[in-house]
């Protein structure tokens, strides 16, 4: 029932038979089942459309009171991807050499990853995600609610996006960020949230041999 006067609309649903739905969430299910994260990445170019198409996807996502605490910055400019992985790799460097435990290196070893991050230079495009706790209008602070889980989410659907191009995309989260708001020239009401490299896997890429937990390990009916 409407409990406010505000605008309401008709809500468009495609109903769907059983059998198309069951069709569709399988269909869907091994498409996401080939997604992995790719550290080696093709200098092979993408248009800038297809990234844009990607993030208006992400930013349709739900968010606290539709707040949308969201930035997604899209560095292609060589000289600015050389600054964040030269500021990437000297914290990449410290974590890895005293600031990571030693269960946390042990539990990274089927990765092979290092400090290196080669990556953030080769891959056409990075997607610099931030979240704002706040929006700053003329001045004025106005608080944003569930921020994290609302940039989560948003960050969920980018990376089914960007597997549904066709492109691929790693994690990344160089441990502090804040280096990327100071080279992106942010304002104060946004914190690095994610880095996300996107493009293309360089040829005959490997990735590690991982297994996704079964259903029953991660599902309970009540
Ligand atoms: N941020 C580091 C370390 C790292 C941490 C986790 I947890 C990973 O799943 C992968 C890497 C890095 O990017 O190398």
């Amino acid at each position: 029932m409407q409990t406010t006067d505000y605008p309401f609309e008709p809500y468009i649903h495609e109903k769907l038979s059983e059998d198309d739905m069951m069709r569709r969430s399988k269909d869907y299910l091994d498409k996401m089942r080939r997604r992995r994260s790719i550290r080696t990445f093709s200098t092979e170019e993408v248009p800038l459309p297809i990234i844009q198409n990607i993030i208006e996807t992400a930013a349709s996502a739900p968010s606290g009171a539709n707040k949308q605490p969201w930035t997604f910055c899209v560095v292609r400019d060589p000289d600015i991807k050389r600054k964040i992985r030269s500021a990437a790799e000297k914290e990449e460097r410290m974590s890895y050499d005293h600031r990571m435990s030693d269960d946390w290196l042990e539990d990274l070893k089927p990765f092979g990853t290092n400090w290196e991050k080669p990556f953030l230079e080769i891959a056409p495009y990075l997607i610099v995600v931030f979240k704002k706790s706040y929006d700053l209008i003329e001045g004025k602070k106005y608080k944003n609610y569930y921020v994290n889980e609302s940039v989560g989410i948003a960050c969920g659907m980018l990376i089914a996006a960007i597997h549904n191009a066709g492109l691929v995309t790693l994690t990344h989260t160089p441990s502090p960020m804040r280096f990327l708001e100071e080279i992106l020239g942010r304002p104060e009401n946004e914190r690095a949230y994610l880095l996300l490299p996107v493009g293309l896997p360089a040829e005959r890429v490997k990735v590690p041999k991982l297994e996704k937990k079964t259903l029953n390990q991660v599902f309970k009916l009540f």
